[in-house]
Order: C-alpha cells, then structure tokens, then sequence
C-alpha cells in the first residue's frame, strides 16, 4: 500500500492527501514527529520535509514531484490536462498556488492560531501527546513564533495577508466568471486540487476529513475565514471536499514507530 510521511495540519500534505482521495488511491498515512521523525524522513529521502510518499521501492519527496508520479504511475482519473492550453495553466496555476497559498497561508498562520486560542507557547509538562503531536504538526516557522516570539515581523505578516488578500479575490474572480465548475476546466485538476489543499490553514474544512480536535473544524484566519467576500472560495473549496476528499480513518497497523494517528478528542482551551 500506498505510504505518506505527513503532518496532519500540513498544507502540503493535505494537497496530497486530496489528490490521493481524487485518484481514489487507498494509502496509510505515517504522522512524522517533528524533529526526530525528521532525521528518519532525511534518511529515508534524503530531506527533511513532508510529504514524502513511499511506492514500494519508490520514495518521492515534494508535493509536486508526487503528484506528477502518482499521474504518471496511476493514470486513471488524470490530474494533469491533456489539452495544451488547459495543461499549461493548470502547470502555471498549481505553481504559483505553492508559492503564493503556500508560502503565505504559512506566514499568516499565527493568526490562525491565536483564533482557535491554541495556546501552547510553553507546553508544561503533562501535556497531552496527542496536543504535542498536533503542535508538531503545525509548521516549523510558525512554532518558532509560537515558542520563542522569533521569525515574521509584524511588517511581513502584514504583507503575506495583504498578498493573500489578492490571491483570493482573483480565485474568486475566476470561479465567478468561470462557465466551468472548476478552475482550468469541466473536470477538477492539479491546480484545483492544490488551491484547495493548500488553503487548509486559512479555514480548516468542517467535515471529517483531519484526525485534529473536533473543536478545531471550521477554524482558520480572521479577516479570511469569517470574510463573506470569500464566501464562494470557501463555498467552492467545501464541494470539491465533500464530492473527493474521503473521511479520515485511523489506521490499523500503524507499527512504524510514528506518532499514533488515532482519532482524538480534547477540549482546548
Ligand atoms: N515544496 C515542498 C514544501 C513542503 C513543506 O513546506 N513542508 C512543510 C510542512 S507544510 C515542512 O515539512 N516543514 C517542516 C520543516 O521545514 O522542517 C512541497 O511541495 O512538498
């Protein structure tokens, strides 16, 4: 079977995990444990990010380099355009959504974090593992933040959200005058699925698609999440979760040595 290294609040890793559920590939998911897990991630494939997806013999790390393999090696429901105009703009979209999305979804996630009122910048010790592991999961440069006040300004941030601001009323342009239901054509592609798993941290989906805290679905970015301007991404995003995106399940023999991925339920305050 399928093997995806992850975190469980990774946008990355979600973009994967949704193209997987498009593919209807089954796959177990592996939760990295941020640090040591990171050092058998490195020698595994020879980096220290998630995703990484196993194949057998086969280990590719990146989102991108995953999907192309996944497409390439499992050609059936194609994510990637035979049409050479709809190919390139889904290439040209997928790419600027990693590092626009991506990049600035992460700058901004503090915001995020302070609205589910996660506040665990010292974690004393008794902390529940599964709120460690959640915290692990939460990318590295926002756990500096979190933990040491280090690493965005004020002035960056300030800067991601005004340029994620134009990235998502130009997504919503282009659903609004789209005659497609989707973003490069009739039929959901990379670029959607990217779009869509990439922006996992702005607002995370309310269906039962994440093995986090119940009280956590539905959370995301203030001035994003809650913004009505936004209403037909979000609107968008969730149907193209309810109609792909299958529901978590835990996984059964997970002997990896990897933190658990069972389901949780804790109240945080
Ligand atoms: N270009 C990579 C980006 C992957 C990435 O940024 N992964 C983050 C989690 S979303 C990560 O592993 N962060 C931990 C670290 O950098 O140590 C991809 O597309 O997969």
């Amino acid at each position: 079977m399928l093997e995806l290294y992850q975190f469980e609040l990774s946008q990355f890793s979600e973009k994967v995990r949704l193209i997987l559920d498009y593919k209807g590939l089954a796959y177990r998911k592996i939760e990295v444990v941020p640090g040591i897990g990171q050092l058998e991630l490195f020698r595994l494939s020879g980096q220290r990010q998630v995703p990484v997806l196993k194949d057998g013999n086969t280990v590719i790390a990146d989102s991108t380099a995953i999907a192309l393999y996944l497409d390439k090696t499992y050609p059936d429901r194609p994510i990637i355009p035979t049409n050479p105009q709809q190919k390139a703009n889904c290439l040209l979209l997928e790419q600027w959504a990693d590092r626009s999305i991506g990049s600035e979804a992460r700058s901004i996630l503090l915001e995020g974090l302070k609205n589910i009122n996660l506040r665990t910048s010292i974690l004393p010790t008794g902390t529940p593992d599964v709120l460690k592991n959640l915290v692990g999961s939460i990318p590295k440069e926002a756990i500096d933040i979190l933990g040491l006040g280090l690493g965005l300004t004020p002035d960056a941030i300030k800067a991601s959200k005004a340029e994620m601001h134009r990235s998502l009323e130009s997504i919503c342009m282009l659903l609004s005058q789209n005659s497609c239901a989707y973003l490069t054509g009739d039929t959901p592609t990379l670029a959607d699925l990217t779009v869509a798993g990439l922006s996992l941290v702005l607002k995370i989906p309310e269906g039962p698609y994440l093995d986090i805290p119940f009280n956590l679905k539905g959370k995301g970015v203030p001035g994003f999440a809650d913004n009505p301007e936004y209403d037909l991404f979000f609107t968008w995003r969730d149907k193209l979760y309810a109609d792909f995106r299958k529901p978590h399940l835990p996984n059964i023999n997970n002997n990896s040595g990897a933190a658990p991925t069972t389901p949780t339920t804790i109240s945080i305050d």
